[in-house]
């Protein structure tokens, strides 16, 4: 039985699969019984707690950590919070774990590190053409910066497996590590 509270984060480029993963495993972990899951999810979170930022550096560090402090805080009170923003600077992430362990809680870094050239190839929302067009500015993987995570639990590319699978990594690895 889980004592602690746990924060799940996903992190990977826009169309890497992260967001779909999270949702997945949010249901998947409901179905099996878990009582409390709080999902933080990507466009909710930038309508209700991040209205207002856009996709500089400092708003998207606002946005990390912003998402990393509610997750904290449901995790203190032995909850799981499920969050994937693509949160693409390392330091933002650093952060985030330390408000996780600070508050007692475990926290689960999930990489999904589907390559940039799939995730551009998928474009479901036109954002890479876009940003290839030079109409959209700032555009992770294009010309806006992703750091790598040197520190994942688990890394995870959504190329060749599907989705049901990459949730059932994240859920055996939260089974052998006692979460769930
Ligand atoms: C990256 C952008 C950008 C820029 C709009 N760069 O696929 P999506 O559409 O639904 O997910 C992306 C989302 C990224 O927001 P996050 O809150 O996850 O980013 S961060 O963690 O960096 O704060 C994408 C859309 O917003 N989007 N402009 N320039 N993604």
């Amino acid at each position: 039985r889980r004592h602690r509270g746990l924060v799940v984060f996903f992190t990977g480029f826009s169309g890497s699969g992260k967001s779909t993963i999270a949702r997945g495993l949010a249901d998947s972990l409901r179905e099996g019984g878990e009582r409390t899951i709080t999902l933080l999810d990507g466009d909710v979170v930038r309508r209700e707690l991040s209205a207002g930022l856009g996709f500089s550096k400092a708003d998207r560090d606002a946005n990390v950590r912003r998402i990393g402090w509610v997750a904290a805080e449901v995790g203190r009170h032995r909850g799981m919070a499920v969050a994937c923003p693509i949160a693409p600077y390392e330091k933002a992430r650093a952060a985030v774990r330390a408000m996780a362990v600070e508050a007692g809680a475990g926290f689960v870094l999930v990489h999904v590190n589907t390559p940039l050239e799939v995730c551009e190839q998928r474009d479901r929302k036109g954002l890479y053409a876009r940003a290839r067009a030079g109409q959209l500015r700032g555009m992770t993987g294009i010309d806006d910066p992703y750091e790598e995570p040197a520190d994942a639990e688990l890394s995870i590319d959504t190329t060749t497996i599907t989705v049901g699978a990459a949730i059932e990594l994240v859920v055996a690895y939260l089974v052998e590590n006692g979460w769930v």
